[in-house]
């Protein structure tokens, strides 16, 4: 993992890496799948690091620990959106801008559409206000391929009630998991939304599959979204 000064992050433009992330409700497999992706890479002599949102570098990871144990709930949705803006500041301008410039392929688990997506189209902070800060935060570092992954929220939360099941203990305290059904019905509708608004950048996936299958249909979708980079794999 590589830190850079501010020279180094300010030239998005140099970049020679990959920027893939991933979104999508709870539950419907975004890590699984940014770790079997990883895996591929590797195979294929990519040189990757994986990281997430809220999150990536101590200074976001502080901010995470501060929003999903429901501390900042009080303080309402604008500010919680400047929360996730100050992390993800943080995190492109320490760890995926030196990465990105120095060739690495950085896989993210959730990034700004996960703004805009909760606080903003389903937690109704404003449009203007959400574009302002991810205007700030990305600092021109827009990912070259998003991943949505879609499905009925209902099955996932079944699979994170299973998750659960088979850890004994919850392992973590989650500010948005006790939103009801109808408003993560709501918070896919809004991801399709986003995904139909940005059809270069975000690749829909549903995600009600075996995990296998869909890690294949995305690596498809990769080999053929950056053929050079991923030449010479045919075998996997
Ligand atoms: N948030 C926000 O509001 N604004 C922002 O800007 C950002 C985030 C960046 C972060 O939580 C919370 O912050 C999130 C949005 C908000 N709140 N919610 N809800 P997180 O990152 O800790 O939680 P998450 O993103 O929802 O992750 P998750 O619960 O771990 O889900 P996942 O990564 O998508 O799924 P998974 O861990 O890969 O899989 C879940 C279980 O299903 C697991 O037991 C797997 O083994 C199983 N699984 C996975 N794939 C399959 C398939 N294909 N079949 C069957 N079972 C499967």
């Amino acid at each position: 993992m590589l830190k850079g000064t501010k020279e180094q992050n300010s030239a998005a433009d140099t970049k020679k890496g990959r920027f893939i992330t991933f979104e999508g409700g709870e539950g419907v497999g975004k890590s699984t799948q940014v770790k079997l992706l990883i895996k591929r890479l590797q195979q294929v002599g990519v040189s990757t690091i994986r990281t997430r949102e809220p999150g990536g570098t101590p200074k976001a990871e502080a901010i995470r620990k501060f929003i999903l144990t429901g501390k900042s709930e009080q303080w309402g949705a604008e500010a919680e959106a400047i929360l996730f803006a100050a992390a993800r500041l943080n995190h492109v301008n320490e760890l995926i801008a030196p990465n990105l410039k120095y060739g690495c392929w950085v896989i993210c688990d959730r990034f700004h559409d996960s703004t805009r997506a909760y606080q903003g189209l389903t937690g109704g902070v404003d449009e203007l206000f959400i574009g302002a800060l991810e205007k700030l935060a990305l600092n021109n570092h827009q990912p070259d391929l998003t991943i949505l992954l879609d499905m009925d929220p209902k099955i996932a939360f079944e699979r994170v009630a299973k998750r659960e099941k088979e850890f004994g203990l919850k392992e973590k305290s989650d500010r948005f998991e006790k939103e009801n059904l109808l408003w993560h019905q709501n918070l896919r509708k809004n991801f399709l939304k986003i995904a139909k608004n940005n059809p270069h950048r975000i690749s829909v996936f549903s995600a009600d599959m075996e995990q296998e299958k869909l890690a294949k249909a995305i690596w498809d979708g990769i080999r053929q979204k950056f053929p050079h980079e991923t030449l010479g794999i045919s075998t996997l």
